[in-house]
């Protein structure tokens, strides 16, 4: 179903054992060095959801090969079947490209945890964001590309749930007003909610 120009959403793109190895994988990358970290913006506050990136990491507002606001470790790999999938997700959604996703940011939300509106500029590629959804449904929030405010659309976001954003969407505002607590399938074991995204950086190597 498309949600706006370029923003296509396929519910249940991930079978439920897709998912398990997913939520598994998340909970290995996820321990230092490089681990799940607060952020903090410079503004002095903080985000809620918590976050580790493979391949790069993202800080307000760039991206490094090590995890500069936090342990200092470098990053972790972008794992190359993690690529494939990238791939795999844009083309269900009638994307096809060059470049490889060599970027995954992985979100954690617990029930409390939200995102503001804000856009994903800091990618030198304009090749499409794709979103894994796992655990916990979400209220998503996808805005347009000149104001914060509205209009926007809300949507559900569910475990197993793709959504790739490319063409006029890459930039448009959009973020997380809300997780519903305790809708997590109840086989991933997962108390919570994981958002993976799979990007394409443009910076090269
Ligand atoms: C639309 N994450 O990590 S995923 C983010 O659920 C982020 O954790 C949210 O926004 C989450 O930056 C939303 C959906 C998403 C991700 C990237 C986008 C939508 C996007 C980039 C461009 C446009
Ligand atoms: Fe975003």
């Amino acid at each position: 179903t498309d949600i706006g120009p370029g923003a296509v959403h396929l519910p249940d793109w991930l079978t439920p054992p897709a998912q398990l190895r997913l939520v598994e994988a998340c909970r290995r990358w996820a321990k230092p060095p490089a681990g799940l970290r607060l952020v903090r913006t410079p503004g002095g506050g903080t985000m809620t959801a918590r976050q580790f990136g493979l391949g790069w990491h993202w800080f307000p507002y760039g991206y490094a090969r090590e995890a500069v606001d936090g342990d200092g470790a470098p990053v972790k790999p972008m794992p190359s079947w993690l690529a494939a999938l990238g791939r795999s997700a844009a083309e269900a959604a009638g994307f096809e490209g060059e470049e490889a996703y060599d970027i995954a940011l992985v979100n954690f939300y617990d029930a409390d945890a939200r995102m503001g509106m804000h856009r994903d500029s800091d990618e030198k590629s304009g090749a499409p964001v794709v979103s894994l959804s796992l655990g916990d449904t979400c209220v998503f929030r996808f805005g347009n590309p000149r104001t914060r405010t509205k209009p926007y659309t809300d949507i559900e976001l569910r475990s197993g749930d793709l959504v790739v954003f490319g063409g006029p969407s890459r930039l448009a505002y959009h973020g997380v007003p809300r997780v519903l607590p305790g809708t997590a399938p109840p086989e991933l074991g997962l108390t919570g909610r994981l958002n993976i995204t799979l990007r394409v950086s443009g910076l090269g190597e």
